[in-house]
């Protein structure tokens, strides 16, 4: 994987060979989870992370491995993690220009089950050390998916490839990875269907009406990559409970927007509105933003204003 992308500067790279350092000991921590007392939640106390979420051990254990090896990068100035409450600013001995963020272990609520779960990043230039970063300056996004194989995707150069991890620890190149997938599937968490605002319920409604299936593990990574090589459509709208959606704009629906982009899919917020993810403007480094990604034409199925006699 480093030679595949030994093109790129000399700062990018050295990140990414963080990354993949990182998530070597983060698939170690994960396999031997169970056994090594890694399953459960961080504290008696159940803290929470900034985003209020209960901290697995894991995710902790996922998120100093990252932060140790970021740092170490000699590349970056600025790290947002999602375990983060503020910006983690390197210091000045280790920093260089560039600003990554991530979420460290994703899907978390499936560790325990020996579900998949996944690493989200993206790397962005910012040698004024600035914080909040739209996602139209990130250069470089992706994922690695813990699952039955360990793999990584990436986006760099409105291209995405992926790769498999050996088991000598390289990441293989397994080809690139187009979105032309036409599996007909919806991918949302329809235990929420009844706080559902009419838009979705309309949407997801012309899939079932269309003979669309349902798939949806509840693990942003897990449910994307799927979408990624089968096709069809991820949502994770906003709703009565969640009216800012869920999932994490900076750490997870950015990156995961710049890969789909690249690989001639879309990312859509939603929620009464076409606005391109990478067109959100952040305000707040833990802010939450509804979601709807797929391959162009599914995206394009999503329809604002429903007429109101169908619901
Ligand atoms: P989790 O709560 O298990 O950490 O944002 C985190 C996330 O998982 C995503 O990976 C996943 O897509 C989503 O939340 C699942 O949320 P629901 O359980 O509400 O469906």
């Amino acid at each position: 994987m480093i030679g595949f992308y030994s093109y790129v500067d000399y700062p990018l790279l050295s990140i990414l060979t963080a990354i993949c350092k990182s998530s070597l000991k983060i698939e170690q921590q994960i396999c031997y989870s169970g056994i090594q007392g890694l399953h459960g939640n961080h504290a008696a106390s159940n803290t929470s992370n900034a985003s209020g979420d209960v901290q697995k051990k894991l995710d902790v254990v996922a998120n100093d491995i990252m932060i140790e090896h970021l740092i170490h990068s000699y590349a970056c100035n600025i790290l947002l993690s999602e375990e983060n409450d503020e910006p983690i600013r390197v210091p000045e001995k280790c920093s260089g220009p560039y600003s990554v963020a991530f979420d460290p272990l994703d899907g978390s609520s499936n560790i325990d089950c020996n579900g998949p779960i996944g690493t989200i990043f993206s790397i962005s230039e910012n040698k004024k050390g600035e914080i909040l970063l739209p996602g139209n300056r990130i250069v470089m996004a992706g994922y690695v998916l813990y699952g039955p194989s360990t793999e990584m995707v990436v986006a760099h150069n409105g291209k995405v490839n992926r790769f498999q991890l050996d088991s000598e620890g390289h990441y293989l190149h397994m080809g690139p990875i187009v979105l032309n997938g036409l599996k007909k599937i919806y991918s949302i968490n329809e235990g929420n269907s009844s706080l559902w605002n009419a838009d979705i319920k309309q949407y997801i409604e012309s899939y079932k009406q269309s003979g669309y299936g349902a798939r949806y593990i509840g693990s942003m990574v897990a449910d994307v990559h799927r979408t990624l090589l089968y096709g069809g459509v991820f949502c994770y709208p906003a709703d009565k409970k969640n009216p800012k959606g869920k999932l994490r704009l900076l750490y997870e629906c950015y990156p995961m927007a710049f890969i789909f982009e690249a690989a001639m899919g879309a990312a859509i917020v939603g929620n009464i509105s076409y606005q391109r993810i990478l067109d959100v403007v952040p305000t707040s480094i833990h802010q939450r933003t509804p979601i709807i990604l797929g391959s162009a034409t599914e995206v394009k199925k999503y329809n604002p204003y429903p007429p109101k006699a169908n619901l």
